[in-house]
This record gives structure tokens, sequence and C-alpha cells, in this order.
């Protein structure tokens, strides 16, 4: 397909040879599984439960539907739903179609799903009505007039009314014209992307990551596999289900092949979350560091009863061995395992019956036994055994290149195609990995990424700033949060409000908007000229806690 890097062929051979690889559609892997467990429940979401037949039912009815739109094989969908049951079947209705959905996040605002729906040529938005202050219906409106591709906004709930505007639960009920047998003819290439996952983006806006029928369903399976997952379980699904770690790793294609099922949370705070482990008997949780911080401080733990939970997953940002130990107090029957994850692959995860120390300290291996995992020094020699390097990867399941960005992919790949992660580890002695920073230039939001280069950009944009440096600012809860050096141009420098009501016309994410701000007259650089970053990390870093410029006194 055009703009997606194939993995090479005597590699993708191999890949077969070795069973990784099934060489089917996902869905039909799904399919499968669907009918293997009929009966069971598969997904609890606001009060309703659906069992994996009416799963089946849904998605067939709804992929009908869609088809009966126009959509099919290799159409490609902007999907921006909170958790909710209308994910899950419209995730499933694209892959029966052989579409691509986009996982959005519902954080995202005008500027980035205007932008992945111009990329990807996106025939479809699929949508609640309001996410906070945006108003999807209105953004479709706006997106369907301006881009030629896109003809159909998908809604959660019934249909609005309105031109190209349909209710996702109205096509769950309406009978198709198509017949069931439409969609057997279809054809799906299992080496097509089935998913665009997105990456938290190292520079500019966050790269699309293609992720293949066939390296995503092995993702799923071979995750699931160390995650003690049976039949009866339930996973409390609560950061943003499009992301690959809620959705596949193993999240509910893992729970799913093994008829398990997801408990939908529609936000993750406290008094939201709890409650849904004490009442569905909640077993997995697959949370970032931030979410169970805010747990404990709520004094959660004490005030629902959470002793069903036997794994606890925590990846997306460095989980402190303290914090890990608290984990294990405050869920008394669970183990922590740390998953060190990205979407653009690579899953390496501590193991359940690892010994404490390397459950505390490092964030374990690789799932399988083909992934290739090189630290490396500037130059791309590896490290000695023991000291730190960039994470070099590659593998059945990692990608061989961002869609459509060849220049990216120069800089973000080696010649033989390991990707470079930016991240920095060393190597534990017990074979396992420990997270020891990044050269990669982002901020690690509570595990949601934002790239300083995107947020700086839209900075440069206002005519009070004359330069301007994004860095990471340490918080005891989030991990970082984002302050932002401005050098100004004139005498006045603007607040930090002007900035971010200039990134809030833009339509950027609220999440990407910098948290602090801090005026120099000059930002440092570099003997080369280079905006040194570190030594303005480690100056914000100092300040992290202390009252900015503007409230002292
Ligand atoms: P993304 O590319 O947006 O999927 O984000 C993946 C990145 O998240 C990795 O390259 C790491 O920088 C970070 N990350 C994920 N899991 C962990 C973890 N357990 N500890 C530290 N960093 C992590
Ligand atoms: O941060 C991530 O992207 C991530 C973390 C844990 C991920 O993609 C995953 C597990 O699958």
């Amino acid at each position: 397909m055009d703009g997606v890097v194939p993995f090479p062929a005597p590699e993708a051979a191999r890949y077969r040879r070795l069973g990784y690889w099934e060489d089917r559609p996902l869905w039909d892997a799904f399919q499968e599984c669907f009918t293997s467990f009929w009966a069971s429940p598969a997904v609890l979401s606001q009060g309703e439960v659906w069992t994996f037949a009416e799963l089946a039912a849904g998605t067939e009815r709804l992929a009908l539907n869609l088809l009966d739109l126009g959509l099919g094989p290799r159409a490609r969908v902007v999907v921006q739903l909170p958790n909710c049951v209308e994910f899950v079947l419209l995730y499933f209705a694209l892959q029966r179609l052989g579409a691509i959905p986009l996982l959005a996040l519902p954080g995202h605002r005008e500027y980035e799903i205007g932008h992945y729906v111009r990329f990807i040529e996106a025939a479809a938005y699929a949508a609640p009505p309001r996410l906070g202050e945006l108003d999807c219906l209105a953004l479709g409106a706006k997106l369907r007039a301006d881009s030629p591709d896109l003809r159909l906004v998908l809604v959660q709930g019934a249909s609005p009314g309105g031109d190209g505007v349909v209710g996702i639960r109205e096509l769950l009920d309406r009978a198709p014209h198509s017949a069931p047998a439409a969609l057997r003819h279809l054809e799906v290439d299992p080496s097509d992307p089935c998913v665009f996952q997105l990456s938290g983006g190292t520079t500019g806006i966050p790269k699309v990551i293609p992720r293949t029928h066939n390296d995503y369903l092995y993702n799923s399976r071979l995750i699931a596999g160390v995650n003690d997952i049976r039949a009866s379980d339930r996973l409390l699904v609560a950061a943003p289900i499009g992301h690959n770690f809620p959705l596949a790793s193993p999240g509910i294609q893992g729970f799913f092949l093994n008829g398990a099922a997801a408990v939908l949370a529609p936000s993750a705070r406290t008094e939201v979350a709890l409650p849904l482990i004490e009442r569905h008997g909640v077993t997995h949780l697959e949370v970032v560091p931030a979410m169970i911080l805010a747990w404990l401080a709520d004094g959660g733990p004490s005030r629902f009863r959470l002793d069903s939970v036997r794994v606890v997953n925590s990846g997306g940002q460095k989980f402190q061995p303290e914090t890990k130990r608290r984990t294990e107090v405050a869920f008394p029957n669970a183990k922590v395992q740390e998953v060190f994850g990205m979407a653009e692959g690579l899953l390496m995860i501590t193991r359940l019956d690892d010994p404490e120390e390397v459950r505390w300290e490092t964030a374990g291996r690789p799932i399988c036994p083909d992934d290739e995992v090189l630290l490396v020094d500037e130059d791309g020699r590896e490290v000695p055994d023991g000291e730190i390097g960039e994470l070099i990867c590659r593998g059945p399941y990692t990608l061989r290149g961002y869609y459509r960005a060849p220049e990216t992919n120069r800089r973000s790949f080696t010649p033989d195609g390991f990707y470079c992660s930016g991240d920095l580890l060393r190597r534990h002695s017990s074979r396992n990995y420990v997270v020891e920073g990044r050269k990669k230039d982002l901020i690690n939001r509570g595990g949601e990424k934002i790239s300083a280069e995107e947020v700086e950009d839209m900075l440069l944009g206002h005519p009070e700033v004359a330069n301007v440096a994004c860095v990471p600012m340490p918080d005891p809860i989030l991990g970082e949060r984002m302050c932002a050096f401005v050098q100004p141009l004139g005498p006045k420098a603007p607040s930090l409000e002007e900035l971010t009501s200039l990134l809030r016309d833009r339509g950027l994410a609220r999440f990407k908007h910098p948290e602090r701000m801090e005026v120099v007259a000059e930002l440092p650089l570099s003997p080369f000229g280079k905006v040194q970053k570190s030594v303005l990390a480690r100056r914000a870093a100092e300040l992290a806690g202390q009252p900015t410029e503007a409230t002292k006194g």
C-alpha cells in the first residue's frame, strides 16, 4: 500500500514460517473467538452487558450498514470515541470491512483531528457529539466542507440529524441493503495495515503508525500469554480505549482472544474507576503510573474492595519501585508488572514470577525471542553490557516506517530497519532492562507524550515571542509537566495565559499546553548554536514546585 514501508520479504517469510504471522485478517481471528465464547460476557459498559454473540451480531449489522454507506477495504476512518461500546463495535466492524481506523485520543482538538483527516484522506470521522469544550458535530461539518474525501460523520449514540451525519446506534438497528454474503467477498490483505496508531511523536505532530493484520494479532496473542488471563477474567479499561496499551497490549484484543471480558470506565477518576473494580470483580488493570498515584492520593483503596485484582500492568512511563510496593499493598492480591511498550511495536514486560527485585527495579524484557533489542551509542555501536545506550529494535511486530513520512523514516530507522526509539536504557544483570532517560525531545505527561517541537512551532507564531524552548519539569503525580522558556521580542513578555490562549485558538489539544512559563533574556546555546535543552531541563527541575515570578512576593 502506498506510504507503508513493508517488512522485507526474507524476514516476512521467516515470521510466517515460525508461525508468528497467521496470514489472515485480524477480523478472521476475532470471528473465531466470538463464536467460541458465544454466550460469555465480552463488554460491560454503562450498565450494559454485551456477550460475544451480541458483539458478533452488532458488528455484522454495523459493517453491512457501513458498506451501504460506501466504506470498504482500505477506507480510512478517524475514530475519536471515548471508552464506550460503540468504540468496540465500530473497531471490529471496520476490521470486518478491511477498513483502517486511525485511533485519535479524546483529548485531541481541531488542529490534530483536521491534520489526521487530511493526512490519511479519511472517508469518515467517528466521535461523540461533544468532548469537553469540543463540539465534534460542528467539527465534523467543517471537516466535511473542507476535506474532499470526508463524506461521513459517525456519532456515538442516536442520529442527531443533519447531512452526512449518522448515529452508530441507529446503524445497529437499521436493516442493511447489503446481504451478509457481501462481507465474504471483500478482499483483505493481511500485510496491509489494520489500524493506524499514533506515536507520541518525537518531532512535529505525532506520526502515524501502520500496524498490519499479521503483526497486530501476533502482538496481542503474545503479550496476553504472559498475563495469566482466564476466561472468567475482567480487564478494566480506564485509559483511552484506542491507545495501543488498552486496545492491544494485551488490552481488549488480548482479553477477547482468551474469552475474557472488558469493563469500560468512562473516566479514570477514583470515584468512577474504583467502584467498577469492586462491582465487576475486575482482575486486571492497565494503567499509567499517574492513575495509580491519584487513586492512592485520594485514599481510594481504603474505601473500595480491590481484592479481586490479580495483575496490575503499568506502562507508558517509569513506575518508581516505591510506588510499585505501595500498589501491591493497596491491591492485596495483585502483582505489578511493568510494561515498557510503544505504539510502534516492541513490548517489554516483567513477568509475574520474576523475583521481586526484578519486578521492582526493571521495565522487563521483550516478549518474542525474535525481538532484536540493541543498546547503542551515538555512532550506532553497541555499548558494553551494563552501560547506558539508546534502545533500537526490530522484530515481527515492530513497524518498518511511519506512514507517508520518508524524511522522518530516514532519521528514525537504521538502514537495516531498526527503529531508533530515543529511549536510554541499561541492561540489568537479570537480562531485563532499566529505563535511564531519553534522547528524544518530548515531554511524558502522565504517559501522554507531547512533542516539544510541535508546541514550540505554534508558540513562535506569537508576535511577542522571539524564541521558545519547551522542556519537561518533574512532577510528583504526572511524572512530567511542560515548562516553556520564552525569550521575548521586545521589553514586554507575553503571559502564560496569552500563550495558552493562542494554542487554544489554534485548536491544539489541552494536554499539550505548557503549564509553566519562564521568561529569559536569552536561551542557552551550545557552541554549535543549538538551544541547550539539557541546561533548561535542569533549571526546570530546580524550579519545580516553586512559585512562578508572577505569583512571587
Ligand atoms: P509511543 O511512541 O507514544 O507509543 O510511546 C512509547 C514511549 O513511551 C516509549 O518509547 C517510552 O519513551 C515511553 N514508555 C512506555 N512505557 C514506559 C515505561 N514502562 N517506562 C518508561 N517509559 C515508557
Ligand atoms: O506508552 C506506550 O505507548 C505504551 C505503554 C505500554 C504502549 O503502547 C503499550 C504499553 O502497548
